[in-house]
């Protein structure tokens, strides 16, 4: 297992739309370890395989307050999704900024497991959340692009001064 360095918003390693990924083998599982290991450290609830740069679309979540019930989600589809709720959010890529965004209440998902099985979720609350920041990932997406312009270069702004003082 490994613990992989995560990438910062405004790097454009970000914004690459992942590829699917064409079967779950050893090297898929062992990525999913070390994006597990890697969200467990930083510390996080959920990661997708962008933000290690890896341009694929895998994406790890444990919203537990143990720490010991991951969810595993390969190629994950987003079939419908019911109502909308705002949540305070965060993101690994953006540390140390948290912002209220508006997502559906509800997703059903359909995703590949670790063990290669198609299954079937559905998840209100934090999972919900999560779920569709992750997703949003694979997209090239993060939670900063539904702010205002204004609030996203205020932002820019900070994680360019924090990184020269930091990194
Ligand atoms: O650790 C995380 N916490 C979080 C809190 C509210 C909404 C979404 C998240 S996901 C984030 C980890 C992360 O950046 N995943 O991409
Ligand atoms: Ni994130």
């Amino acid at each position: 297992m490994a613990i992989l360095p995560i990438l910062h918003f405004p790097d454009p390693r970000l914004r690459n739309p992942a590829l699917p990924v064409a079967r779950v083998d050893d090297e898929t599982r062992r990525l999913l370890d070390d994006m597990l290991e890697t969200m467990y450290a930083a510390p996080g609830i959920g990661l997708a395989a962008p933000q290690v740069n890896i341009s694929k679309r895998m994406i790890v979540i444990d919203i537990s307050e143990e720490r010991n019930t991951p969810y595993y989600f390969v190629n994950p589809e987003i079939l419908a999704r019911r109502g909308n709720e705002v949540f305070e959010e965060g993101c690994l890529s953006v540390p140390n900024i948290y912002e209220n965004v508006e997502r559906a209440a509800w997703v059903q998902v359909k995703a590949v497991g670790r063990d290669g099985q198609s299954y079937e979720l559905e998840a209100d609350g934090l999972l919900a959340v999560c779920i569709q920041h992750e997703i949003d990932h694979l997209e090239g997406k993060l939670f900063v692009d539904y702010l205002s312009e204004l609030k996203r270069g205020r932002i820019r702004k900070k994680m360019e001064k924090w990184r020269r003082h930091t990194l």
